[in-house]
């Protein structure tokens, strides 16, 4: 297949309430979209980096710039299918947020002119996907647990509660507390350091599904540490860049369920491998999601229906995120959304949004 034209779109989106972390509070997304046309039709990738290199060290600026510079002449200037984008842009290191969106819109691409769904292309299982939903720290516990409140009443099957020092095991009890056996995850993107393992070990009392990500992402000795200290499973989230890293972190006893994103590992393929890697290693796995408009939540819902994903994901509708989406909206019913089924992403862009929330005109890159 030859790519005509690579267009990056830049939009910038609202967040219905603010979302804080441990890595700062995010009120809106700023969203870079990759078009990729060719002669049998478009396809759209999402590039799931955030504004700044907070959650990772790539951000959105970043990754508008490397496929600028890098990636578009390198994939334009030659014949390509989905499985070839990432040996074609091997030759630069890491920018693993901005390869996906170019495979992914590869691969959107293909299965349009296929016929063909991201889920049958992956190997999904099931045709509905069990939703949790990620809850950012709260102004106080009152608030958080109003929050936690709402959602329980939309149906999400599991809650994920952001945690930093200062702001874990209060929250934790109380939600705890509120929600009864309902499923309760913690999420302290690399916010502790290995001096906090007697205080996390206070975790498990809540009988906690697993506490993602407690430690940077490169030390997953520290992950060994904990998982030895703990009885509550340690999850690795940032850490898992690809499926060789998942098997070494498995292996390690470092990690017992992972969390997966595909923009985090280069792709849905590598997603895709890394899934297969942990079934075989009897590891469950659930995907993870970076506050994606539907572009990306399609693909995502796509992954979560493979077999291995046996934990609600944080696939959550539309509405927790946006007063509107960019594509046809994700609603939740009895907890579950639905897998697309249309060719390729099987959701289509709003074009008139894309306008009205640009922030900037689009980026068009040609072969030359
Ligand atoms: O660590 O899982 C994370 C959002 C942005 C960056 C990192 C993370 C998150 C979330 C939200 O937890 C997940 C979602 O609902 O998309
Ligand atoms: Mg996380």
């Amino acid at each position: 297949m030859k790519i005509e034209a690579i267009e990056l779109h830049r939009i910038g989106m609202p967040l219905v309430r603010p979302f804080q972390t441990s890595f700062g509070v995010q009120t809106k997304r700023d969203v870079l979209l990759v078009r990729v046309l060719t002669a049998s039709g478009e396809g759209w990738g999402e590039c799931v980096a955030m504004a700044d290199p907070v959650y990772s060290s790539e951000y959105v600026a970043g990754c508008e710039a490397v496929i600028r510079d890098y990636f578009a002449p390198a994939l334009l200037r030659v014949d390509v299918a989905s499985e070839t984008v990432a040996p074609t842009l091997r030759f630069a290191l890491g920018h693993r947020m901005a390869k996906a969106a170019l495979e992914t819109a590869v691969l959107d691409a293909e299965l349009r002119a296929a016929g063909v769904s991201f889920a049958q292309h992956f190997g999904a299982v099931r045709d509905r996907v069990d939703c949790g939903v990620s809850v950012g720290i709260a102004p106080s516990i009152d608030e958080l647990l109003d929050e936690v409140d709402g959602y329980l009443d939309e149906g999400y099957q599991r809650i994920k509660l952001k945690i930093k020092p200062g702001w874990d095991l209060e929250p934790v009890r109380a939600v705890r507390e509120l929600i009864g056996d309902t499923l309760l995850q913690v999420d302290a993107n690399t916010a502790y350091s290995l001096a906090d393992i007697d205080h996390l070990q206070k975790l498990d009392e809540f009988d906690l599904l697993l506490i993602e990500q407690p430690f940077v992402e490169e030390d997953i000795a520290a992950h060994v540490r904990l998982a030895r200290a703990i009885d509550t499973p340690v999850c690795l989230d940032e850490s898992i860049v690809s499926a060789e890293v998942a098997i070494d972190a498995i292996e390690r006893h470092a990690t017992s369920i992972v969390n997966i994103k595909a923009g985090r590992m280069g792709g849905y393929l590598e997603a895709v491998r890394t899934h297969d890697v942990c079934a075989e290693l009897g590891v469950p796995v659930w995907c993870g999601g970076m506050l994606e408009t539907g572009v990306g939540r399609a693909a995502n819902v796509a992954l979560a229906a493979l077999e291995n994903f046996t934990l609600p994901g944080d696939t959550s509708g539309s509405s927790r995120y946006f007063a509107e989406d960019l594509t046809e909206p994700f609603v939740l019913r009895d907890g579950q959304l639905d897998v697309p089924t249309g060719p390729g992403s099987g959701v289509s862009v709003r074009s008139e949004l894309l306008n009205d929330w640009a922030l900037r005109p689009p980026i068009v890159l040609r072969a030359n």
